[in-house]
């Protein structure tokens, strides 16, 4: 036989304890360990002594019953309301830790700036604005007329090599090698005289390398007027380098072979990067390739309905990267395109 249980001291702990278990939980896992300990379902010890009413002798159960069901309820309220305190306290502390200085500055906003091939042709054109050239436009696919027979290149000219161009499919068009066909369309257009600057993507199926992009970017300019001589060319061309490169820059023109001009030259700019000692961007010479220039050949002003008896002209053709791989120091034509933001955001103009 067990022990008959003393119902009336274990309720005498019960009620002396669990309202004061209640009001002393400092947290919301306290209190659900008291609210376990008092009613939880399997071991609660009121849940307990309830689950035992049928046990108990009439006496007992008369006595105990209502005052164990009345401490019941007066638990659950108070478990309820001390939820409630806890909770709004937790509230409280979080919102106090997280507030928010409306007087602090605001993190640093990532500021977006021009690509440095972008930026180089807005500078490029920004000086031939000021030398009087103006702004015109052709299209990226062209006839092999306006790329090539206009501008007096032979059918046999290496320049027309598969190597060289990209072709359309089936069609008789290409991919515009240079920005030079600009000529062919503005002067048959508008005839003479004419400053006109081009600025534009170009196509070659060229090998990639530190100074060689398949897809790259000229500026065209070309100038007819009468009695246009190689020593206007050379007059903007320096002042034009100098503009991009400072008062310092070196310059030097080469005699050069372009079919559409005659004479013809190109201009070199002393390399920046290694200060004409020789580097990969320079191929070691010390000096860049920057344009291919000339006066117009009559052959092409005749082309494009203009007498060369009465008008003379120069044209030259530069290339916008090669003018951006000096001026930011950047020693390889290929960083300019992997767009790489960490090697974009390095480069200060
Ligand atoms: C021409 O394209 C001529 N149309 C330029 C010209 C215009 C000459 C008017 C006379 C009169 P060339 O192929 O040399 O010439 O290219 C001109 C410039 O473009 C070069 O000096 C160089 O700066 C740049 N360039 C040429 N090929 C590449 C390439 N693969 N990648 C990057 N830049 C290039």
């Amino acid at each position: 036989m067990p022990e008959p249980r003393d119902w009336d001291s274990e309720w005498l702990t019960l009620s002396a304890t669990a309202l004061d278990a209640v009001s002393r939980a400092e947290t919301l896992e306290a209190l659900e360990a008291a609210r376990v300990d008092f009613l939880g379902r399997e071991r609660g010890r009121l849940t307990g002594l309830l689950r035992s009413l049928k046990d108990m002798s009439i006496e007992e159960r008369r006595r105990l019953g209502p005052q164990a069901n009345a401490l019941k309820d007066a638990l659950e309220k108070s478990l309820e309301a001390r939820r409630r305190s806890l909770e709004s306290a937790a509230l409280e502390s979080g919102l106090a830790a997280s507030r928010v200085d409306l007087s602090l500055p605001p993190p640093p906003w990532p500021r977006g700036r021009r690509h440095p091939v972008a930026e180089t042709l807005r500078e490029m054109t920004g000086i031939l604005a000021r030398l009087g050239f103006a702004p015109a436009e052709g299209p990226l696919v062209e006839s092999d007329r306006n790329n090539f027979a206009g501008l007096n290149i032979p059918a046999d000219h290496p320049a027309r090599d598969l190597q060289d161009t990209f072709y359309l499919k089936d069609l008789p068009l290409l991919l515009r090698t240079h920005t030079s066909p600009v000529q062919v369309r503005y002067m048959e257009a508008h005839k003479a005289p004419l400053r006109i600057m081009s600025p534009g993507r170009v196509f070659r199926h060229e090998a990639v390398d530190a100074s060689h992009s398949a897809v790259f970017h000229q500026v065209e300019g070309l100038y007819v007027d009468r009695k246009v001589s190689m020593a206007d060319l050379k007059g903007t061309l320096s002042t034009f380098m100098r503009g991009l490169f400072g008062p310092q820059a070196a310059i030097r023109f080469r005699p050069s072979f372009f079919p559409f001009v005659e004479p013809g030259a190109e201009v070199d700019v002393r390399c920046l990067l290694c200060a004409g000692k020789g580097c990969p961007a320079c191929k070691r010479t010390g000096w860049m390739e920057m344009l291919g220039a000339g006066l117009v050949h009559p052959n092409v002003l005749r082309f494009c309905g203009i007498d060369p008896g009465q008008w003379s002209g120069y044209a030259f053709g530069v290339g916008v990267e090669r003018i951006a791989l000096l001026r930011y120091g950047v020693p390889d034509i290929r960083m300019l395109y992997e767009n790489d933001l960490r090697v974009l955001e390095s480069l200060a103009p």
